[in-house]
Parts: structure tokens; C-alpha cells; sequence
């Protein structure tokens, strides 16, 4: 299957030194562009439907970026001290207790709230749910460049997916395994029901949204092409993240650029053993026809990952959940008058008017948003 490259601080520099090159030479990468329809031009479908991913580089502005990072710094700095508390280290309430994945080894498997190691913000490794803890990211869940990109790639009737924003620390960023995420829409055999050209049922994207640099060192690294078939087809494995896979291409981003990876695509991160950490927002729609009456297991419906639930997708549960797009494109109309909104003409149950009512009522104890998120 995959070939893999092994060896010590040497060879992982000129492993890293041949997936920039790659990454290079494989044409999935550069600005948004739009044909006269609005639509991306078919040189960039093209490329994302061949590789599996795509960089879209400059999306957001400089201004945006500072925001983003400003705001997820006072997330993280509200993080709680130690695990099961419900104040962080200044002595103030966590705002969001019970989101925040925390990761050491000394923290695994300490429960208990006495003597439990204190939480430093390297060891928050993702922060679940941010439409709801940060008002910059429910402004980027609006945007209208990026909702026209995925107009075009999933059609005008797209849905939410999930959200949560991953920090690998400077140093000591845990990897991500290497994975497939979709599960739901494959053949017996493992081959993709979504066609070449992107047709037929899909397991949507994740768009990567950086506010940080994301290099060869601590990105997410993509398999091309390997989301036509399903590794865990016939009792198979996907790969350790310890094996450095030879065709792997790294998804480098600028802070503001934005990195779409298919979610049938095979995809992972090394561990950030580098001075510079990196955060991404991590977002991503479904067409509504993928979704509806598909039944599978839930991995994302919960405060944080980890947990599991059989389900079958209602109208009504993906009508609920899609609120939130109109509520992201309000509430980014009040901050960017100036800035045409998207027009979003799917379909979605509630009102579509950001205002502290529509907060409290997507953040509703039990009941948040997050409570219908989309796994396929
Ligand atoms: O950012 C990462 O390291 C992992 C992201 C990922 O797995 C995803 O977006 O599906
Ligand atoms: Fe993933």
C-alpha cells in the first residue's frame, strides 16, 4: 500500500524537504476564483477532485487573522487550571467548562479534582464548539467567499457539518493518527460512492482555517488521491502516524489561508516537535442528499470527542442544525457592513437574526447547537 520513510532528525528534515517539494509540484494550491456564474473555476474543482484536498491561500484579511487569534488566545487563557476545575488559573470562572480537550501524560487518567497537574494552555489540544465560544469564528462560519466556495463543491443546499478549533503546541503538539473520516458512503468493497468529478453521495470536507503558520512541521499531512477507497474495507488498518508515509503532501498554510481536505481523504499530523504552534479552525458542510435518513455513528454530537452514538438523520434534526448558517451570515453583516452577504438559500428551521436571544437559544443547556452535528 502506502511505502514509508523512517530514520531519525536527518531523514525527518529531508522527508519534510520532499513533501514541500510535492506540495509544490501538485497544483492544488492558490486564491479563490470564481467564473461568471460565481461558481470556482473548473481548473480548482478539478485539482481538489484529483487530490483530495485544496489550499485556498489569502482568504481571510490580516484584520480577521488578529481577531481570530486574539480571541482564541483568551479562550485558551480561560482554560481551567486543572482538569475538573471550574476556574482557570487567574481565579475566574471557565466561561466554557466541559470544552476544552486536554492532553499530557501526566493528565491522562487523573480524574479526580484534588491533586490533579495543573493545566498549562499547551496542553489544550482542541477546543470544541467554537460558533458558541468565540464570536470571531461564528463570523467566519458566514463568510461570504467561503460559503460561495462551498456553494460550488456541495451545491446550494449544503448543511452544517462540525466545528472545533485544534492548537498543537510549539514543542509538544500531540499528532493526529492518520484517518479517513468518512464512514457512511463507501461500496462493500471499499470504493468512494462519491464520483470523480464529485457527484453522488459525499462525506464533505474539512476546511482548515488558519490563524496560525502551519508548515512542514506542524501541518496536517494528505494522502492525494486516497479518497476514492476506504483503508478500513476487508478488515483493514489505516497506517501509525509513526510511519512516515512516502506519497503524503503537507498541507501548508499562512495565517489566513484556508485548506479544504476531503473527508474520505487519508490525512494526519505529525507530532509539532517545532518552535511554532499551530491553531486551525476546523469547519465543514454536507450536501443535504448525503445526509437525510442516512444512518450511522455520531462522533460529533458531544461536548468534546470521545463518545459515541447510533443515529439516523431526520428533516427536522438537519433543519434544526442548519440554523446556524443564517445566524453566521447575520451575525457577520453586523461587523462587515460594507461586505455583501452570502445569500444562502437552503432550508433551516428558527429565525436567521443574530441577537443575544438567538445566543442563548443556541447555547441552550442540553440543547446547543452542537447537539445535531453531522457525522458521516
Ligand atoms: O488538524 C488536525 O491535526 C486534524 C484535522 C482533521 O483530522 C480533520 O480536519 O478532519
Ligand atoms: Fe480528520
Amino acid at each position: 500500500m502506502n511505502k514509508t520513510v523512517t530514520g531519525g532528525a536527518t531523514q525527518w528534515k529531508a522527508y519534510c524537504e520532499a513533501g514541500r517539494a510535492r506540495a509544490e509540484a501538485l497544483g492544488n494550491r492558490g486564491p479563490m476564483r470564481f467564473d461568471e456564474n460565481g461558481k470556482l473555476t473548473q481548473d480548482i474543482l478539478d485539482a481538489y477532485h484529483r487530490a483530495g484536498f485544496y489550499v485556498f491561500i489569502g482568504v481571510l484579511s490580516p484584520a480577521e487573522v488578529a481577531e481570530l487569534a486574539a480571541d482564541f488566545d483568551r479562550v485558551l487563557d480561560n482554560a481551567p487550571v486543572a482538569r475538573g476545575s471550574s476556574t482557570d488559573k487567574h481565579g475566574r470562572p471557565v466561561k466554557f467548562p466541559g470544552y476544552y480537550s486536554l492532553s499530557s501524560d501526566e493528565y491522562e487518567g487523573d480524574d479526580s479534582e484534588e491533586g490533579s497537574a495543573a493545566v498549562d494552555a499547551a496542553m489544550v489540544g482542541l477546543v470544541a464548539h467554537p460558533l458558541m465560544i468565540m464570536d470571531s469564528a461564528l463570523r467566519v462560519y458566514g463568510h461570504p467567499q467561503i460559503l460561495k466556495m462551498v456553494e460550488s463543491i456541495n451545491g446550494p443546499d449544503f448543511i452544517p457539518f462540525h466545528e472545533s478549533v485544534f492548537h498543537k503546541a510549539a514543542g509538544e503538539g500531540l499528532p493526529t493518527p492518520w484517518h479517513q473520516d468518512g464512514r457512511t458512503h463507501w461500496t462493500e468493497d471499499g470504493e468512494s460512492l462519491e464520483q470523480p468529478d464529485g457527484s453522488g453521495k459525499t462525506h464533505g470536507f474539512n476546511l482548515s482555517v488558519s490563524w496560525s503558520n502551519c508548515t512542514v512541521e506542524n501541518c496536517v499531512w494528505v494522502v492525494p488521491g486516497s479518497h476514492r477507497r476506504w483503508y478500513l474495507a476487508g478488515g483493514g488498518e489505516f497506517p501509525a502516524i509513526t510511519e512516515r508515509l512516502e506519497n503524503a503532501v503537507p498541507m501548508l498554510l499562512a495565517p489566513g489561508d484556508c485548506g479544504m481536505v476531503n473527508r474520505s481523504s487519508l490525512h494526519g499530523a505529525y507530532p509539532n516537535k517545532s518552535s511554532e504552534r499551530r491553531v486551525t479552525m476546523v469547519l465543514g458542510f454536507h450536501k443535504r442528499s448525503s445526509a437525510i435518513g442516512i444512518e450511522t455513528t455520531n462522533v460529533h454530537a458531544f461536548k468534546l470527542p470521545g463518545k459515541v452514538k447510533p443515529i439516523k438523520y431526520s428533516e427536522d434534526y438537519v433543519l434544526h442544525r442548519t440554523r446556524m448558517i443564517p445566524l453566521a451570515i447575520d451575525a457577520r453583516r453586523q461587523q462587515y457592513p460594507d461586505e455583501v452577504p452570502y445569500d444562502y438559500k437552503g432550508s433551516y428551521l428558527g429565525e436567521g437574526v443574530w441577537n443575544e436571544q438567538a445566543r442563548v437559544e443556541i447555547s441552550q443547556e442540553g440543547d446547543e447547537y452542537w447537539q445535531r452535528d453531522i457525522t458521516l
